[in-house]
């Protein structure tokens, strides 16, 4: 059983638009101010998806760079880039966004339904965004919508070996309409096809989020929590910020006496080097 609970902020993610959800975070303060503000409360890790100055999704490098670079000057966190992006978003962008050296990179081990829409993850690309976050030194954080996904991770790495850091850790993303659902026998059903050694994080979308946080932790995994998948706090009472979500995780972390790890232990267990100046 890990001794401390990883908790990551998905802040923004590409689904929302601004118009209708007012406290996502787009903006470069507002992000900043999000990952300053989650970190205060426990995050060690934030999983970014990046908006343009129109608010809407955007995988421009020199943007996507400016809120990287803005992040790291504010705050210690792990900057977790996703290379999921938006469900119409061209692999060569996705693949490019390693392109602005983050930390660690989230990558989707296959193709789901994704609501009315496919969130397309073909082999090929699964392999490349590996080969290449190891050439380069980024940690992936392998996302897994359904369970046969973790049969293509042992065959990944079986076959291109392990990622940078040596470290496998997973993301269950649980409750997504054409995923697997956000249930706690659906989390257990996960575990033993988990590599030996690997570590989980858990994140429940929508109304699947308390069930599968609790399930997570009672489970000796990690917690992934934010606007990107959670909008909804109470049944009729919307998310406030982020912080309010983060707060709520580091809560629950304390409570199960697993709390939220320190930014330096993130770094530690996920196989990424200390911060230069630590
Ligand atoms: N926005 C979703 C289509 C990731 O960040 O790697 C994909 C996603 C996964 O959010
Ligand atoms: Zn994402």
């Amino acid at each position: 059983m890990t001794s401390g609970t990883l908790l990551t902020v998905a802040p923004t993610g590409a689904e929302s638009a601004k118009a209708d959800v007012p406290a996502l975070p787009v903006t470069v303060e507002e992000v900043v101010a999000t990952a300053r503000d989650c970190r205060a409360l426990g995050a060690a890790v934030i999983h970014l998806h990046v908006r343009g100055t129109d608010t809407r999704p955007t995988l421009d490098l020199p943007r996507v760079r400016e809120v990287v670079a803005a992040v790291r000057e504010t705050t210690d966190l792990v900057v977790q880039l996703s290379t999921g992006g938006a469900v119409t978003d061209p692999f060569d962008a996705r693949l490019a966004v390693l392109d602005a050296e983050p930390d660690a990179a989230s990558l989707s081990l296959g193709t789901v339904n994704f609501g009315d829409d496919v969130f397309s993850n073909p082999w090929g690309l699964i392999v490349e965004l590996h080969t290449r976050m190891q050439e380069r030194g980024i940690v992936p954080e392998y996302e897994v919508f359904d369970l046969g996904q973790l049969a293509t991770l042992k065959r990944l790495l079986d076959r291109y070996g392990p990622p940078h850091g040596g470290h496998v850790h997973v993301d269950l993303v649980m409750g997504v309409p054409g995923g697997m659902p956000g249930t706690a026998q659906a989390l257990t059903a996960c575990l033993p096809f988990l590599p030996a050694g690997a570590t989980f994080a858990a994140t429940g979308v929508g109304r699947t989020s308390l069930p599968v946080m609790l399930a997570a932790l009672s489970a000796g995994g990690h917690l992934r929590v934010g606007m990107e998948d959670t909008l909804t706090y109470a049944p009729g009472e919307p998310v406030r910020d982020n912080a309010q979500l983060v707060a709520r995780a580091a809560g629950l972390a304390r409570i199960a006496q697993r709390p939220p790890m320190s930014t330096d232990d993130a770094r530690s267990m996920l196989g990424i080097k200390p911060m230069e100046n630590s």
